[in-house]
């Protein structure tokens, strides 16, 4: 991580806490895990705030030397993610397509569960979080069924814990896997390390509580860079 990219991390945990997008307490995840934190995208709910986050992630993009051809958004949760980040872009000079899915199969109308223009090339999935992995697998199939390359992903949030396979744990990352074994490339805004990092800066005896909680959970479900 460069210093760009680690500098853009904290400003971004912060911009996450302080709009209430991030949160401590105690969440189940979908993989059914007890996490003391919970970062929830849909609550980037106004215009500035889409805004703000849609140059996070073309910021991360452009540190991370990325290259593709178009974006995806996977429904729900990605698709006002790649539709903003694809404004922004645009506004910055780089017009690309821009495509989503359907999640019910529509049999009428323009058919299929595609919309937008047609997946080709090197294809971008923009996404909120990383954590077991479900989601990002479901975008690469969909993508490979549509003559595409899966070629790269950008996620606000890697939670650096372990994926499940068949609702086990395994000991690496959904992003892990992703980048290895599917070969993709990956980035993210921030991760977990960036939190926590931001805890210790911040300081507190509140901010102290949330981080040994942190560290715990990470303790049992965490995996090493
Ligand atoms: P995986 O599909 O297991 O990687 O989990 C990613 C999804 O979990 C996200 O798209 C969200 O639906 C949800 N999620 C969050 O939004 N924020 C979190 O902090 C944690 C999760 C989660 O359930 O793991």
């Amino acid at each position: 991580q460069s210093a760009q990219q680690s500098r853009l991390a904290q400003d971004f945990v912060r911009f996450a806490v302080e709009t209430g997008v991030l949160r401590f307490g105690e969440f189940k995840t979908k993989a059914g895990r007890l996490s003391p934190y919970f970062f929830n995208a849909g609550l980037f709910d106004d215009g500035a705030k889409l805004g703000r986050l849609a140059q996070f992630y073309a910021s991360a993009l452009q540190a991370s030397g990325i290259a593709f051809d178009m974006v995806f958004g996977p429904a729900y949760k990605g698709i006002p993610l790649a539709a903003t980040v694809a404004v922004e872009l645009a506004r910055q000079g780089r017009n690309v397509p821009f495509a989503y899915n359907r999640k019910e199969a529509k049999d009428h109308g323009e058919g299929g569960s595609l919309v937008g223009a047609p997946l080709r090339g090197r294809v971008l999935i923009i996404d909120d979080v990383m954590s077991a992995g479900t989601a990002a697998r479901e975008s690469i199939a969909l993508i490979r069924a549509a003559g595409a390359t899966p070629h790269a992903m950008v996620v606000a949030l890697d939670r650096q814990e372990k994926a499940t396979e068949n609702g086990q744990d395994v000991p690496y990352s959904a992003v892990q896997y992703v980048r290895r074994e599917l070969g993709l490339q990956v980035c993210a805004i921030a991760r977990l390390a960036d939190l926590l990092q931001y805890l210790s800066a911040v300081g507190g005896d509140a901010m102290a509580a949330h981080r040994a909680r942190v560290l715990a959970y990470r303790e049992r479900y965490g995996v090493d860079d």
